[in-house]
């Protein structure tokens, strides 16, 4: 019998990746100069003078979405038409020009005070495309974007998380020229040394990019991780802004050489920022309910954006519907009937199957090295109407199982209620509503003897 802790398999995670999973949904705060001009990608020429919310409330921002169970907040602090919620010394084109505060505010500030308050974490976009940066397209602008990088990393606190996005270059203002100007995406930003430079100053931000390197795009902006989504990939091809990659990024590659999870980035409204006329189409509780399967439930996270209005705060709308996919969501996770189950199958000497719900992530069910396929049989306390089942692999050995089903023990034989592809960090499972006492856990395939560190079975409301 095995009794060493089992050997890690394939491309394994770093610290910071492993507390990024630990997060698995916080939100988006889209806001600038398109929050009052009604548009999605400003050209770069808007005045700073648009630039100013009513009521502008960063705590209840915060409050709320600490409220609906977000676990941080990520501000855009310049989007692609350049204006800075914070007062650059690089621009003028920034708060410092606008009446928000008299010129003397400060978004970012107000934003990371707040979440800091309110015991959310923290996170900033800036967008390396800038449509109004005289500069943009030469070796001049990379270092404004350096200097405006470092000014957040060094002036408010800790940044969980550092958000580069994808879209550069073409027609913007660009300091009046008005013109269209191409970059050479592979090499323009010399990606690796703004890397190095956020190590620095921000050893614990998740560096967010299409390519990572701590965490990628998931290929679209519809919030759904693919099926499955692996968190590894081979990803030394890819670069942010490289097209014809997507399904790469949705579903990750199994055996991949590097960690890299994916990030679910969607919007809560049809565009990214505030607009009037998108008020009456705020995604439903049942909408966000089916994104939250579709990306935290295959192992991704979900990044949901809702963006701020023109007083600066969030439209009713949309503070409702995230309330009740809260609420939605504490109903299906409220009783775990693992707790007091009995579990039989084979276990490794001290990786014992009760690992798998005491509710610590640190602990973990192991087999012996040749066991790859085993099977464990859940005898519930009573009858239980089945909702959904949560299995989490335990991370820091590697995504060692390919293939899962569970069963349900029916009129004196097995039958399959839900099979899969991968684990990871998290793997919801949902299948038809039925009352049941036994349940079996079968990994059908795996490269390496699996470690799972939590097997939950929710119950839901009695079938009808
Ligand atoms: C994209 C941008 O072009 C969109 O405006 C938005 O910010 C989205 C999250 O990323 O790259
Ligand atoms: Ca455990």
């Amino acid at each position: 019998m095995d009794d060493a802790t089992p050997i890690p398999f394939g491309a394994l995670p770093s610290a910071r990746q492993r507390r990024w999973h630990g997060l698995e949904y916080y939100g988006f705060l889209h806001f600038t100069t398109n929050t009052f001009t009604d548009r999605e990608w400003g050209y770069g020429d808007e005045s700073p003078s648009l630039f100013n919310p009513t009521e502008f409330d960063a705590d209840a921002l915060a409050r709320t979405a600490r409220e609906v169970g977000m676990a941080g907040l990520i501000l855009t602090a310049k989007h692609h038409d350049g204006f800075c919620l914070w007062p650059t010394k690089t621009t003028e084109h920034s708060v410092k020009q606008s009446p928000f505060r008299g010129g003397k505010g400060d978004v970012v500030q107000e934003v990371a005070d707040a979440c800091r308050k309110h015991k959310l974490l923290f996170g900033l976009y800036l967008s390396p495309w800038d449509r109004n940066h005289p500069a943009y397209g030469s070796p001049e602008y990379v270092g404004v974007y350096r200097a405006q990088l470092k000014e957040l990393m060094t002036q408010y606190g800790p940044l969980f998380e550092i958000w580069h996005d994808g879209a550069n270059g073409g027609d913007g203002y660009y300091g009046g020229k008005k013109e269209t100007r191409r970059i050479d995406k592979t090499r323009y930003y010399d990606w690796p040394t703004t890397w190095q430079l956020i190590r620095e100053h921000q050893p614990d931000a998740v560096v967010f990019s299409d390519a990572g390197p701590d965490i990628r795009w998931v290929g679209n902006e519809r919030g759904i991780a693919g099926e499955p989504c692996w968190a590894t990939i081979n990803g030394d091809d890819i670069y942010p802004g490289r097209e014809g990659v997507e399904s790469r990024l949705n579903h990750g590659e199994r055996g991949g050489n590097r960690w890299i999870g994916a990030e679910c980035d969607v919007s809560i409204r049809p565009g990214w920022f505030w607009h009037e006329t998108e008020n009456g189409r705020v995604k439903t509780p049942e909408q966000l309910l089916e994104l939250y399967f579709a990306s935290v439930g295959r192992g991704a996270s979900f990044l949901l954006n809702v963006p701020p209005d023109r007083r600066g705060r969030w439209h009713e709308n949309d503070i409702a519907s995230l309330r009740e996919f809260h609420r939605l969501r504490e109903a299906l996770f409220a009783v775990d009937a693992s707790k007091g189950a009995k579990l039989e199958g084979p276990a490794r000497r001290g990786f014992p199957l009760k690992n798998l719900r005491d509710g610590k992530k640190e602990t973990y069910w192991a087999t012996d090295d040749s066991h790859l396929t085993p099977e464990v049989v859940i005898t519930l306390k009573a009858p239980t109407t089945l909702g959904t089942i949560r299995l989490r692999e335990h991370l820091p050995l590697g995504l060692r199982v390919d293939a899962w089903a569970i069963d349900v023990w029916e009129n004196g034989a097995w039958s399959e209620w839900a099979q899969g592809t991968g684990i990871g960090n998290q793997r919801l499972a949902r299948g038809r509503a039925l009352s049941c006492e036994r349940l079996r856990l079968r990994i059908t395939k795996a490269a390496a003897c699996p470690c799972l560190s939590e097997l939950s079975v929710f119950a839901t409301s009695p079938v009808k």
